[in-house]
């Protein structure tokens, strides 16, 4: 039997000399905003993308211009917690460096946006020098991982939060290319050749997501993940509970392509409960099983969950347990109540305060009287130097501030009410829970508007749930720009996917605990469309639901299962 082609990408990865390719060269290369195609490839592992405004693009093209390139840069920050003194400095270089936003992602990470190439490198300079850095943010390694943002379980949590940080570090390549190309770190007689352990030359076949949650709240969508761990705590939902170990999952992944049944979102299986003192080697034994068996041709066709589907379930669980040296331990139950967060105040442990606050789309800026950026620069102002206060970026893009003493919440509310950063006070439900991928004008994958189309989709929703006496139900709506779901809108009770400018296919029936993916209902639909079939199952559901029956569960149980059924 041959061994199909390696992808092109596979390639690039081994003659990178462990990462470095010529990204040196090309950023000394003056004549073009670009860096060389190869690098475009590795610089991802750095943590950063080359993108072109899209907006642009005609114009550009017209005027026999190249596009106007510019790199977004990812941090890795597990669970996305940083401190007062941090966020100041991540302001600065946004503002700077970047387009002066912040960019809250949907796996707690900040992005910046819009940084040219001549400034590349001062700008990641100064990530590092705020003692964050970038490193394996993107590529075909170990992402960011994410980690609940829940404060009340603090006792619990502060040793999940340790577990997940330690993992972060321990599945962090090992090559000095970052450190060497941006840092000036001097090059030694092994650069080029370092050993990697986990991942060897080649790296992983893809990209490579873990998140820890801690139920009975999933904001995680830990089923999204490669690879997840849900804490089991006794007794659980208290704040005193101690942490026994973890449920671990495996094959989560959302993206797919268009017209490409081969490639579908698949939410992740239970495999076992290990113990916290075992989370490495169980993560180990997982990386390094899909590293050798995970497919390197076909790059639509290389995350963990084909590998799990193509050679079977099973088959994966020996090969995981053989390498982790012991049977894994039958999986503990648990439960989850919802993958959103939780806004406003709440009192943790300790008499101190945590405020989540909603940061629409995850996008920190000053835009007209809503300050934002500037709001949350005094807000750190006032504590820089307070070793408790914590800034957490939370899974569904929005922002808490934790730990907060109870004579500063005061300030902290007038500073909010001031700047207009209240919108959780405001907001209807379904505007507080909905998310949007990034999409125009900076992604290059983008087929339709979302981040900037959230706000306006969201307030048509709401009128349509205002007129049939719904509008405090909270549903969770989710837009991505394309099939990639980086909002996870295959676990959105209402979901839109970009296809075409202004076109989208309407996905329906996701519960709202990140449990069951929702399916296809109308393919390649625009807005009209879009409202009034929504505007029909709103009139049903005002009627015809159960109890408690969450909008997702009416529509699978009554539309999409009766359809399917029918056909
Ligand atoms: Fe994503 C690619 C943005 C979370 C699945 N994602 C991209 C790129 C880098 C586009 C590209 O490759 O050129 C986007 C950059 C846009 C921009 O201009 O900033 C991008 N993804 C994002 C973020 C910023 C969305 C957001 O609005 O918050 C999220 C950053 C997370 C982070 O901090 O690391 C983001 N991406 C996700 C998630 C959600 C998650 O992980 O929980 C998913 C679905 C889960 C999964 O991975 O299966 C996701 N992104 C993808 C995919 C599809 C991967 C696949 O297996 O097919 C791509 C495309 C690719 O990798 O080829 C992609
Ligand atoms: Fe870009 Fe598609 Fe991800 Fe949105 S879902 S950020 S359009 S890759």
């Amino acid at each position: 039997m041959s061994t199909p082609a390696l992808s092109a990408v596979e390639r690039i990865k081994i003659a990178s000399r462990r990462l470095r390719g010529s990204l040196i060269e090309s950023l000394a290369n003056p004549v073009t905003g670009a860096i060389a195609e190869d690098d475009t490839q590795l610089i991802k592992f750095h943590g950063s993308y080359q993108q072109d405004d899209r907006d642009l693009r005609e114009e550009r093209r017209a005027q026999k211009l190249e596009p106007d390139y510019s790199f977004m840069i990812r941090t890795r920050l597990p669970g996305g917690v940083v401190t007062p003194a941090q966020w100041l400095k991540l302001d600065a270089i946004a503002t700077r460096y970047a387009n002066g936003t912040l960019r809250l992602t949907t796996r707690q990470a900040f992005q910046f946006h819009g940084v040219i190439k001549r400034e590349l490198k001062s700008t990641l300079q100064a990530i590092n020098a705020a003692l964050i850095d970038t490193v394996a943010a993107c590529g075909d390694v170990n992402r960011n991982v994410m980690v609940a943002a829940n404060p009340l379980q603090s006792q619990a949590h502060a040793q999940i939060y340790d577990d997940a940080a330690r993992l972060s570090e321990f599945l962090k390549p090992k090559t000095r290319a970052y450190y060497e190309i941006w840092l000036d770190e001097e090059k030694v007689a092994s650069s080029g050749e370092e050993v990697e352990p986990i991942y060897s030359a080649t790296y992983l076949p893809r990209k490579f997501k873990i998140a820890f949650a801690v139920p009975p709240l999933n904001d995680v969508d830990v089923f999204a993940n490669d690879l997840g761990f849900i804490a089991i705590i006794e007794p659980s939902g208290s704040g005193q509970g101690s942490l026994l170990g973890y449920n671990v999952t495996v094959g989560g992944g959302l993206g797919a392509t268009h017209g490409e049944p081969g490639t579908y979102p698949r939410l992740a299986d239970v495999l076992g409960f290990v113990t916290p003192e075992r989370v490495q080697q169980i993560a180990e034994a997982v990386v390094t099983t899909q590293r050798d068996f995970g497919g390197r041709a076909d790059r639509k066709h290389a995350r963990l969950k084909y590998t799990i589907d193509d050679r079977g379930f099973d088959w994966f669980k020996r090969e995981v347990e053989r390498r982790y040296g012991a049977p894994l331990r039958p999986a503990r139950p648990y439960h989850f109540d919802h993958n959103g967060d939780r806004f406003g105040w709440v009192e943790g442990e300790n008499g101190r305060w945590h405020l989540t606050l909603r940061i629409e789309a995850g996008r920190v800026a000053d835009r007209g009287e809503h300050t934002h950026l500037t709001a949350l620069r005094k807000i750190a102002q006032i504590h820089d130097g307070n070793s408790q206060l914590g800034f957490r970026l939370t899974p569904n893009q929005n922002l808490l501030i934790a730990s907060v003493e109870a004579e500063d919440r005061a300030e902290i509310d007038a500073i909010v009410a001031e700047h207009h950063l209240n919108l959780y006070q405001t907001a209807t439900p379904v505007r507080l829970r909905a998310l949007a991928c990034v999409a125009l004008p900076t992604c290059a994958l983008a087929m339709a508007e979302a981040e900037r189309y959230l706000p306006e989709l969201t307030g048509k929703v709401e009128t349509l749930l205002e007129k049939h006496g719904l509008r405090d139900v909270p549903i969770h709506l989710r837009v991505s720009g394309c099939p990639n779901g980086c909002s996870r809108p295959y676990l959105g009770e209402i979901a839109l996917i970009g296809k075409a400018p202004g076109r989208y296919n309407l996905m329906l029936g996701a519960d709202a605990r990140g449990e069951r993916l929702n399916r296809l209902y109308r393919e390649n639909i625009a807005e009209a469309e879009i409202l009034a079939t929504l505007d029909g199952l709103f009139a049903r559901y005002a009627k015809e639901r159960e109890t408690d029956e969450a909008f997702g569960d009416f529509v699978m149980r009554k539309v999409i299962l009766k359809t399917t059924l029918a056909a």
